[in-house]
């Protein structure tokens, strides 16, 4: 084991409440949806026990529709704005109100197949929550075809630049005075501005307004779009979740026309003028027309094509380390601003994943090895810039530390020895 190694882990256990994990100190306080799901994946290469404690730990906060929040507020903190008085959603315990990527069935066929035999009784315990949740987003956030969100923190990618034409629709105006906290833990420049906060209130306002009932917020709400992102990993979701379901015996008839219905949907987020898979407002149909790191979760989902490795290599070449969360060829591509330039280690380890998957074994090992430089060079940062390798964002990262014990420090050598895909 490495130094790397060791730190990785102490940063897993550092973050670790006790059955759930906090994505870092300080800036994050709580459980997050999608970040325990890569950190279950990482406590899976020492503690397979402990991965499938924090897939429990997430699972339990479903709500009775079956959606699983994006925040899950165990202890009260004022470190985190907004927090569970902003949000009002009268769960126990206090939860948000959205959801976040639906990567844990992705995970949790990752975790099952490190330890089939004591893995399946957590399993079996796991899966009827699985299927619930992924009905849930068939049923209320698949009723125009792709994956909509209703808020941009649900796509995991806050503030790219996929939202931009359906965050302009959104009245910001009207938002009473609040505290930002993200900005006593980072830089103001790496981070979204006041006016897309003051929209990110305007739309949690609306979902409390409405009793967080789904039907209404995706009917009326402020803010709809298509987002190709939370596609893919659905898709890959449902077929990781129909794999488990026959392990386990089960009828997955109905996960398979999931998969099935919502692959159908895909030519709605293709986006011929830009040659790619775009996001796309929902509430007029016109596309993002900004090529975003969401388009290349395609592979994920075995749904690349030439034309879109074409637009990953020109805009993948144009940085130096790790896939861009926003075309680096355009005017408001921003290095340091979250998700606006910005490459994203997870993103990554999910991006080389499909890629692998597909068949593009040099491109899967040249995006993990510039990710394990970055996190060489730096540690276990958030996000970087991808142009001079800046780490940004909260430090000693719980998903960073994750995909480095996973994915980033396997170097190809080992990987063929181990005959891993
Ligand atoms: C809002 C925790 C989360 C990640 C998201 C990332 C960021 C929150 C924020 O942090 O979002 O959910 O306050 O900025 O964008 O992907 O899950 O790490």
């Amino acid at each position: 084991m490495t130094h790397l190694d060791e730190q990785a882990r102490a940063i897993l256990r550092q973050n670790d409440k006790g059955g759930y994990t906090l994505p870092t100190h300080g800036l994050y306080p709580y459980q997050w949806n999608w970040d325990s799901a890569f950190a279950a994946w990482g406590f899976a290469t020492f503690d397979v026990a402990r991965a499938w404690d924090e897939l429990d730990t997430l699972m339990a906060s479903q709500w009775d529709n079956g959606m699983v929040p994006h925040i899950i507020f165990h202890q009260p903190d004022p470190g985190y704005f907004p927090g569970p008085d902003v949000w009002q959603t009268g769960q126990t315990p206090e939860t948000s109100g959205i959801s976040q990527p639906p990567i844990t069935a992705i995970m949790a066929r990752l975790i099952f197949e490190i330890d089939e035999r004591t893995g399946r009784a957590r399993l079996e315990a796991l899966y009827p929550k699985l299927v619930k949740w992924h009905r849930w987003w068939q049923e209320m956030r698949c009723t125009h075809g792709p994956v909509a969100i209703i808020h941009p923190w649900e796509s995991g990618r806050d503030n790219c630049p996929d939202w931009d034409i359906g965050m302009a629709g959104v009245d910001g105006s009207a938002v009473g005075p609040y505290e930002r906290r993200d900005l006593g833990h980072v830089h103001a420049d790496m981070r979204p501005t006041k006016e897309d906060y003051d929209r990110y209130i305007a739309i949690v306002e609306f979902g409390r307004s409405v009793g967080w009932d789904d039907t209404k917020i995706v009917q009326d709400g402020p803010f709809l779009m298509a987002d190709p992102g939370i596609t893919f990993m659905l898709l890959r979701a449902h077929d990781d979740l129909a794999v488990l379901g026959r392990a386990l015996g089960e009828d997955v008839s109905e996960i398979e026309s999931w998969a099935t219905t919502l692959r159908s949907a895909l030519p709605l987020i293709w986006n011929d003028a830009l040659n790619a898979f775009d996001a796309r407002n929902l509430r007029d149909g016109a596309f993002a027309n900004i090529l975003g790191s969401g388009a290349f979760l395609a592979y994920l989902a075995g749904a690349g094509n030439p034309q879109l490795e074409a637009q990953l290599l020109r805009a993948w070449n144009a940085v130096n380390y790790g896939v861009p969360s926003a075309d680096p060829e355009v005017d408001l591509f921003n290095p340091r601003k979250y998700w606006r330039g910005p490459t994203w280690p997870v993103v990554n380890a999910l991006i080389a994943i499909g890629l692998n998957a597909d068949g593009h074994i040099d491109l899967a090992e040249r995006l993990r090895s510039e990710t394990a430089a970055l996190i060489r060079k730096h540690g276990f940062y958030e996000y970087f810039d991808p142009v001079d390798t800046t780490p940004c964002g909260g430090k000693d990262f719980t998903w960073t530390a994750a995909i480095w014990l996973t994915w980033a420090r396997h170097e190809p050598q080992e990987n063929a020895a181990k005959g891993a895909a």
